[in-house]
């Protein structure tokens, strides 16, 4: 407290106004300084481009990842005013780079709406810099200025002529605040198919200095659509099968919020939704999504009754059956938007809600009036989704009953640990009861659990729900985490409120079954356990694929890179082992390398980015080979399930 009220008084408001703010509490500024933050640089300069090409002055912005992981983002707009700016003596450009907010001061009624999840603006990027440098192409001129941590170290000064007209800025983030200093590709790959969906018409570059090909081309990719979110549903429905081969779409302004929404239905039970407001994806949902959600199950089921089609349903349906199967993306734009929630992602402005489901109801109707064949199929899959989910229950009760809250009813083959700390507590799930029974010998008993799974899980990307209940391997896993299912919000949604380790490890072999049985229970996860992964608390265990023995000289190799390290230290008459399983390993080995704290890889599993992760596991579990196949073959590594 005391801390808080020296900092409010009046001495120190100069300090709290200025950029030394940011750079003392950059969290506050960023959400926080680990990746998520370092990415969130990019999306707030990327953004202020956005903003100039919505204004209709820009049509391509470029993102390149230089080789020294700084960040260049250069656009063809106006470019960043740079005259002077009276009240503070300075340049334009310079207020915009060193003063908080100030991003929005020259626009002249222009509808801002983008903008990074906070909104702070360049200046934050600048002062999280530690090194800056804008270049604005205006007037017939190229300007110049540089900074570091915030400050200017140049004057803006001309380098020249110009024939065009834009804004490159080029940031290298400041490895004394950054835990990360390096870009991933994908999660910026991501951002930008995401912005290129959500703005039809522009287009995204994203080029890649680190990674070149053999004749010395930069890794690149272009991010544009024409059709927006349509096309954003087709391309996260690209590996499903469709139900009305249809997209539906409306794009209007309601009750003066600009409304955009695409949907579909396909063969699966999932329900995908992906909501944005002004750009930002509302992970947590809010007023818009249950705008959506009301005129949906409001319209459907009003059609369905006037025209007699739930006559034989003979069961009762909810809500959630009307979603059985929807992949849906909203997009809205708020002038003053309230974020809630834990992490800011929620929104909370209640007139949102009525404009955005009467803009769904009239779209709705007239395509289900217009598309009689395509209603009925909609129809017939919302009843038997209702059936579905009745044999659901019964099958989930099965569950529920058969899995205490506390002691006892532990599935059998779980060796359990002696704390009862869950912060402290892992459980690792092997492959097999060989490699099981050598995990067991090999784990720290006090906090280290496992549980052998026998041979592949049910993939729960095929199966119907009251299936997966069924299943013995999934029955002991609920059981073994103390997961049950039901909160009081969602009495689908399972409940972590007794889970029992924060590691849960999935330890397979380092080869293509055991790829095969981690990514069906990745799946199994990522479709039935969400909040899991969502709270960090699942991992990859990371076993060796070598060990070089030289004389006394004994290492484990996790590549091919560290073989060649390895016998370049040592010689050639190096013997390199190569483990095709865990079951190769002696006890003391697998603690070595895999299960102790000290010696081990894990990989935590993450979603960064809920629509490409959906899309993945479709492909991999899904019933087309041929896709599947060529992801395993080019990817060494889950591009989005980024572990
Ligand atoms: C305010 C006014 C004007 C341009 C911009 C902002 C602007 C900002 C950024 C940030 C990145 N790229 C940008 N491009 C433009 C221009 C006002 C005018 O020309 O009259």
């Amino acid at each position: 407290m005391a801390e808080q009220q020296e900092e409010y008084s009046a001495s120190n408001i100069q300090v709290l106004e200025g950029l030394e703010a940011v750079r003392k509490r950059p969290a506050m500024y960023i959400g926080d300084i680990s990746e998520k933050g370092l990415h969130h640089l990019v999306y707030e300069v990327v953004d202020n481009s956005i903003d100039e090409a919505l204004a209709g002055f820009a049509k391509d912005i470029k993102v390149t990842i230089n080789s020294d992981n700084s960040i260049t983002v250069v656009d063809d707009g106006r470019g960043i005013p740079v005259d002077m700016h009276e009240k503070e003596h300075k340049s334009a450009l310079e207020v915009v780079l060193t003063v908080l907010h100030a991003g929005g001061k020259f626009d002249k009624g222009t509808y801002k709406v983008s903008g990074g999840l906070h909104g702070v603006g360049v200046s934050c990027v600048n002062a999280l810099s530690s090194y800056l440098r804008a270049e604005v192409h205006r007037n017939g001129k190229a300007y110049c200025q540089e900074y570091a941590y915030g400050k200017p170290t140049t004057e803006l000064t001309v380098i020249g002529e110009s024939n065009h007209t834009g804004t490159s800025i080029t940031f290298r983030p400041d490895a004394g605040i950054f835990t990360v200093t390096e870009y991933n590709y994908s999660t910026l790959a991501n951002r930008l198919r995401d912005l290129a969906y959500l703005n039809s018409g522009i287009t995204l570059h994203l080029t890649d200095m680190r990674q070149l090909d053999a004749e010395g081309k930069p890794r690149t990719e272009t991010f544009y659509s024409s059709k927006g979110l349509r096309e954003f549903v087709e391309y996260i429905d690209a590996n499903k099968e469709s139900l009305i081969n249809d997209v539906i779409d409306l794009n209007t302004e309601s009750q003066g919020i600009p409304v955009e929404v695409a949907f579909t239905y396909n063969t699966t039970s999932n329900e995908n939704i992906y909501s944005f407001v002004n750009n930002i994806n509302t992970i947590e949902g809010g007023t818009h999504l249950a705008g959506f959600r009301r005129a949906l199950t409001t319209t459907l089921k009003k059609y369905a009754d006037d025209n007699n089609l739930l006559k034989n349903a003979k069961v009762e349906i909810a809500g959630d059956d009307f979603r059985d199967g929807l992949t849906a993306v909203i997009s809205v734009k708020v002038m003053e938007p309230q974020f809630e929630g834990q992490t800011k992602t929620k929104l909370g402005n209640s007139e949102v809600a009525g404009a955005v489901s009467s803009a769904v109801s009239e779209a709705l109707g007239y395509y289900l009036e217009e598309h009689p064949a395509q209603a009925k199929i909609i129809v017939e899959k919302v009843i038997l989704a209702a059936r579905a989910r009745h044999a659901a229950l019964a099958a989930r009760q099965q569950v529920l009953r058969k899995t205490p809250l506390v002691g006892g009813g532990l599935p059998g083959k779980l060796t359990d640990c002696s704390s009862r700390t869950a912060e402290d507590c892992e459980l690792f799930l092997v492959e097999g009861d060989s490699a099981g029974g050598t995990a067991k010998q090999a784990r720290d008993r006090r906090f280290q659990a496992v549980l052998p799974l026998r041979g592949k899980i049910l993939n729960v990307e095929k199966a119907l729900e009251h299936k997966v209940f069924d299943n013995q391997e999934i029955a002991s896993l609920f059981r073994a985490l103390r997961v049950t299912i039901g909160t009081e919000e969602d009495p689908k949604a399972p409940n972590l409120s007794k889970l029992a380790y924060h590691k849960v490890i999935i330890m397979t072999d380092a080869d293509v079954d055991g790829a095969h049985i981690a990514t069906l229970l990745m799946t199994f996860f990522f479709r039935r356990m969400r909040p899991l992964i969502e709270q960090g608390f699942l991992y990859l265990a990371s076993p060796p694929l070598y060990k070089c023995k030289m004389g006394k000289n004994e290492e484990y190799c996790w590549n091919d890179m560290q073989v060649q390290q390895f016998i370049s230290k040592y010689g050639e008459r190096t013997t390199v082992q190569r483990y095709k399983g865990l079951g190769e390993m002696s006890d003391d080995e697998l603690r070595a390398t895999t299960m102790s704290p000290e010696g081990r890889i894990l990989k935590q599993v993450k979603i960064s980015d809920a629509a490409e992760a959906d899309r993945i596991f479709s492909m991999l579990m899904g019933e087309d080979v041929a896709p599947r196949r060529d992801f395993i073959e080019s990817n060494a590594t889950y591009a989005n399930i980024d572990a």
